[in-house]
């Protein structure tokens, strides 16, 4: 069965996109755990940070650009940027994502 997030950004999956480019897109997570909660993904499959290499990190440079301008887009000026790697810690779609959460107060450590 194909990746769930490719689905999302090839749009096999109706999804409610709040940013796009080229290499990246960017949605609402499914299950939010703030009051704001967007995920950014490569458009390509990349497991998980882990896979980051020279060949791909073109994908981190754009998303990691792309964060400033869709979070001024909301307003938000606090906000926690979150990458689950491995089921262990958290990770549960096995595509590259970084959870962007807002509008609450975070705690730490982490849980
Ligand atoms: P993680 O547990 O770190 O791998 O985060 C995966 C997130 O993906 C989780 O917060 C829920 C979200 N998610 C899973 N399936 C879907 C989906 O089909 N659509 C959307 N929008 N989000 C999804």
């Amino acid at each position: 069965m194909e990746c769930i997030f490719c689905k999302i950004f090839k749009k096999e999956i109706n999804t409610k996109i709040i940013f796009e480019d080229d290499l990246t897109i960017s949605f609402e997570d499914l299950n939010p755990v703030a009051p704001f909660h967007i995920l950014i993904i490569p458009k390509k499959h990349i497991d998980s940070v882990n896979e980051i290499n020279e060949n791909n990190s073109i994908y981190i440079k754009q998303i990691f650009e792309n964060i400033p301008k869709i979070v001024l887009k909301f307003n938000l000026k606090d906000y926690r940027i979150v990458s689950n790697i491995g089921p262990s810690a958290g990770q549960s779609v096995m595509h590259m994502h970084f959870h962007i959460l807002g509008n609450r107060k975070m705690n730490w450590p982490p849980g």
